[in-house]
């Protein structure tokens, strides 16, 4: 399953969390207190050197950061991107 590190207080993370619900996809959110210093710990530090979130991680190991990035990888081929870009 995918997870999805992110802190829902976050706007990148919140416009993602979005995304995940407006296209239904399943995923476990991993909740991350940024103000307690979870991004900076060294196993997420292995995941993202910057220690930025939103970070997803697909099931078998791919990770994909920048909340643009996730949105447009999350909504590719569906009704959230339109075939007509006009
Ligand atoms: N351009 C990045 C910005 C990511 C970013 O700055 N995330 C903030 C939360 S909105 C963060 O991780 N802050 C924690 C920190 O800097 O330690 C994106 O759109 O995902």
């Amino acid at each position: 399953m995918l997870t999805v590190y992110g802190d829902i207080k976050s706007g990148n993370c919140y416009k993602v969390k979005l995304v995940l619900a407006l296209l239904g996809i399943p995923h476990h959110w991993h909740d991350m207190d940024i103000l307690q210093g979870d991004t900076q710990h060294d196993w997420y530090l292995q995941k993202h050197p910057f220690g930025k979130i939103p970070l997803i991680e697909t099931s078998n190991g791919q990770i994909l950061s920048e909340s643009n990035a996730i949105m447009g990888y999350l909504a590719e081929n569906s009704a959230l991107i339109p075939n007509d870009p006009k």
